[in-house]
């Protein structure tokens, strides 16, 4: 049976515009709470299958997305990789031991040994299409993973930055220990992505949250090429699986996006008639209302209707700009995605 996200990723008619939200599973539903709580910390909650489908399933009960995103974190892969991992409370994540030389990259495992450490993940997808199967098999589950840059930024500095100082200095000192660091991660993730596909996921989406921190002209270079090789990898042999991109940040590299792919995350200081302009008739378009809109239900039904007149008769999926903050209020959230639906309606 064909999924209506899956369809709307292939750029073919739908009864409505799907819609999810980046961060979806979180700390603004009560409900995750309770469930990290039960699991004792985040990390041990990406651990726990059983408890990370729980809470993946939550926004499709109780939100009515139209896609399930997996429950779990773009840095379980570096952590895997040999890197000691731990989300400090109120501070975010933190790598104990951040690469420094080139006997650190050589020191990482490798992408076959690596994939395979994160079985977890791949339970956790198989759990989830049980359950989603049960509820009548219409949502999509959507696969993750960050995009090499992305993760760099965290396995070099050691932890979230606002300067990318240490990794910038790596860019313009001694770009070829960049490029040896991205290429390792690229081909962990390349087979992660695989084993995410083999187990159950129909759709991926490649985060590259940080892609704002590289100027414009770098930007091919040091990310882009790493999630286009990501891409084609899979495209080859997962035709069927629509990939999204998500490049968060990078209006000024519009014009020159390329790969093959199919859907082109919006984030929301990129306004949706520019980057329908630039890159509407190749990539179906997903976004990108401002989250922060989600505290005010009149400032969220008037961003919808000006994204729906916008994308009116083009290829559109529903999302936020960026992830949903921890103190927007659950209906709010609902109004959203009811919201989206309806104007979208045929
Ligand atoms: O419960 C908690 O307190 C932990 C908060 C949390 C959650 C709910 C973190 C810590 N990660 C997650 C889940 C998560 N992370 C998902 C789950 C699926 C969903 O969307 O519902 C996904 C897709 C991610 C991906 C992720 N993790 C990204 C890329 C997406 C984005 O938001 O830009 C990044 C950058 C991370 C790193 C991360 N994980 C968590 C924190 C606090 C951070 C750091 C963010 C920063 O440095 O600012």
């Amino acid at each position: 049976m064909s999924k209506i996200f899956v369809d709307a990723c292939f750029g073919k008619e739908t009864p409505y515009t799907p819609v999810w939200m980046m961060r979806q599973a979180g700390r603004y539903l009560p409900e995750y709470m309770r469930v990290r709580a039960e699991a004792g910390n985040f990390l041990k909650l990406c651990h726990n299958p059983k408890k990370a489908c729980e809470v993946t399933l939550q926004p499709v009960d109780i939100v009515g997305v139209d896609a399930a995103i997996l429950f779990s974190d773009i840095l379980v892969v570096p952590n895997e990789m040999g890197m000691d991992l731990e989300f400090i409370k109120g501070s975010g994540p933190k790598f104990h031991n951040p690469i420094k030389t080139e006997a650190d990259i050589d020191r990482l495992i490798g992408a076959q040994e690596a994939a395979s450490k994160l079985t977890y993940v791949y339970e956790t997808i198989e759990l989830i299409k049980k359950e989603l199967d049960a509820r009548g098999g219409e949502t999509a589950l959507i696969g993750f993973t960050g995009a090499p840059w992305t993760l760099a930024t965290y396995m070099i500095e050691g932890e979230g930055t606002k300067t990318y100082n240490i990794c910038k200095k790596m860019m313009y000192s001694n770009p070829a220990l960049l490029h040896k660091i991205l290429a390792k991660v690229t081909e962990v993730v390349k087979i992660y992505m695989q084993k995410q596909i083999e187990a159950g996921i129909d759709v991926v989406q490649i985060f590259d949250s940080w892609a704002a921190a590289i100027e414009p002209g770098k930007y091919d270079e040091f990310s882009w090429k790493y999630m286009v090789e990501i891409a084609d990898f899979l495209k080859e042999k997962y035709p069927h699986i629509p990939i999204i991109m998500f490049p968060k940040g990078i209006p000024a590299f519009l014009d020159k996006v390329y790969g093959n792919f199919e859907v082109f995350g919006v984030d929301w200081s990129t306004p949706m008639s520019l980057a329908k302009e630039k890159l509407g008739d190749k990539y179906v378009l997903q976004g990108n209302m401002e989250p922060c809109r989600l505290y005010s239900k009149e400032a969220t039904t008037e961003c919808v209707e000006i994204i729906q007149e916008t994308m009116q008769g083009e290829r559109h999926i529903f999302n936020l700009g960026h992830g949903i903050l921890p103190d927007v209020p659950v209906e709010n959230a609902i109004h959203f995605i009811k919201e989206c639906q309806r104007v979208s309606k045929k």
